[in-house]
């Protein structure tokens, strides 16, 4: 099964206290008006690449917010709301099913159940679900429990010494292409795909963003962007210094979606 295409994504701006939100990353506080002006970049590219977008205002209770692929997995066939695995998280995904889930169909991730959406990486229609701090394995296997009936394969993964998610160190690139670093890309399920292994001082980069075959990557990352060219890509380039900071990149900014979106009043 091939993913069908993007029309509308969901995005939630940074507020003023982004800089409370959780991170490990020992990269300095994050500057709010920077990390403003990067979104807003972030969105008028998938804007350019003809992906309408719904903007939803930061809310003061979830520091963490913008980073709204960790509430919900959207597919074609299914849309699943998730239950996020840092108790400070615990709640942002009310908002966004709200939104996602205005005709009451979407399947509902349950405790004791954890899954964040940063640990879901789907290549075309095969789903791979990575264990971590913040998906356990009963979160892990009620996605999965959704997703089979729904039309896809879903496969669980457990990794070495995971960083925070399965798509910090590993992204689809298009093309049955995974980009990442060599510590993830050498699990045995992803040996069915191409690989682009990026150098580890380029580690930040291995969150790249893949929609309608357009590619976006992180800007600052020289050799990873010479790689993807070699290898036929013709990525793009956006800052994303301030998400670093926060331990988040590209894909987790936004929720891509099949279908138009309304917001609830
Ligand atoms: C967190 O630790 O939850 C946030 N500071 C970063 C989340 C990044 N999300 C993602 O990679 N999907």
């Amino acid at each position: 099964m091939s993913a069908g295409r993007v029309i509308t994504a969901l995005v939630r701006e940074p507020g003023p206290n982004f800089a409370d939100g959780i991170t490990t990353a020992a990269l300095g506080k994050p500057d709010f008006k920077k990390a403003v002006e990067q979104h807003r970049k972030y969105c008028s590219t998938l804007q350019n690449w003809g992906v309408t977008i719904t903007i939803l205002p930061a809310d003061p209770a979830f520091p963490d917010g913008c980073f709204v692929e960790d509430t919900a997995i959207v597919t074609e066939n299914v849309t699943v709301i998730t239950n996020p695995g840092a108790a400070a998280r615990q709640g942002e995904q009310k908002r966004i099913a709200e939104i996602l889930d205005r005709d009451g169909a979407a399947k509902y991730i349950r405790p004791p159940g954890t899954l964040d959406g940063g640990d879901v990486m789907e290549v075309e229609g095969r789903f791979y679900i990575g264990l971590s701090d913040r998906t356990n394995e009963d979160g892990a296997r009620q996605l999965a429990a959704i997703l089979e009936p729904a039309g896809y394969t879903a496969e669980i993964i457990t990794l070495d010494s995971p960083v925070l998610h399965l798509k910090t160190g590993i992204t689809y690139a298009g093309r049955n292409t995974v980009i990442g670093i060599e510590n993830y890309l050498r699990h045995p399920a992803f040996a069915r795909h191409e690989k682009i292994t990026i150098p580890d001082n380029e580690a930040g980069a291995a969150n790249c963003l893949h929609v309608n075959g357009n590619l976006l990557i992180s800007a600052g990352f020289p050799a990873t962007e010479s790689l993807l060219r070699a290898a036929g890509f013709r990525p793009q380039t956006t800052p994303s210094s301030e998400f670093a900071k926060m331990d988040g990149a590209l894909t987790c900014l936004s929720l891509l979606c099949h279908t138009p979106l309304t917001e609830a009043a």
